[in-house]
């Protein structure tokens, strides 16, 4: 694996999609395991303001803070952990590892960036797995706009509008897709029974643990801590 032309893709691009990283079997089994921790309606954890204004339908899960370690089959891999160290540099680290699960008929992700641009230097990189395939069945398509980590502050305007030059991913059973924080993007509704996805979000050295903790919709600012709309944009 080209680990220098492969950073060198993502720095230019914002994202990098590589099909059959991680093997079948081991999908298969952390696909169960979100599964059956979620069930198949869990509640929201979000609050109901969040959850209609966001248009941002998805239930996450931190499986490490309680004491479930079987995502290991993916941190521990060592290509995994190269590729990040060729992105971020030496003295990178790990953020949170968050499943996230939406069910049939939910609206997806609303366009966001996963936290504020306006300092280059400071972003969380999404490591996302997936551990079943995204059809266009399914829906939960993943749209990123290419090179928009370089693109400041997500257009203000409809939550889910198409934008031009955006591309639609379809992730399958082992993609590994790394997308910047900066980056613009989105998911689609979910038309199938369930749709899942797991972030292990990763951060340069120096990054401030609560990086992710603001997040930039194309209608508002909104903090998590403290579920809060920071700024409303027109
Ligand atoms: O599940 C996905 O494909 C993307 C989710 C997302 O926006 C994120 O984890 O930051
Ligand atoms: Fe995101």
């Amino acid at each position: 694996m080209d680990y220098t032309s492969l950073a060198n893709r993502f720095w230019n691009d914002g994202y990098l999609v590589l099909e059959d990283f991680f093997e079948g079997d081991k999908m298969d089994y952390l696909n169960k395991l979100v599964l059956d921790h979620f069930g198949m309606k869990p509640e929201w954890e979000h609050t109901d303001e969040f959850l209609e204004k966001a248009a941002t339908e998805v239930v996450p899960w931190f499986p490490y803070r309680e004491g479930v370690t079987d995502f290991d089959l993916v941190d521990h891999d060592e290509r995994f952990q190269k590729l990040t160290e060729a992105i971020l540099g030496v003295g990178w680290d790990n953020l949170y590892c968050m499943a996230m699960f939406s069910k049939a008929g939910t609206k997806g992700q609303a366009w966001h960036q996963d936290c504020p641009p306006e300092n280059s230097k400071q972003f969380n990189l999404n490591r996302l797995v997936y551990t079943h395939d995204i059809t266009p069945e399914i829906g939960g398509e993943t749209i990123v706009l290419p090179g928009s980590h370089k693109m400041g502050e997500l257009s203000a305007g409809e939550p889910h509008e198409d934008l031009k030059d955006q591309v639609t991913l379809y992730p399958k059973r082992g993609t590994l897709v790394i997308l910047h924080g900066h980056s613009w993007h989105r998911v689609l509704p979910i038309k199938g029974e369930f749709r899942v996805s797991t972030n292990f979000r990763a951060i340069p050295k120096g990054t401030p643990e609560d990086i992710t903790d603001i997040a930039v919709y194309r209608n508002m600012r909104y903090r998590f801590s403290t579920n809060e709309v920071l700024e409303d944009r027109v």
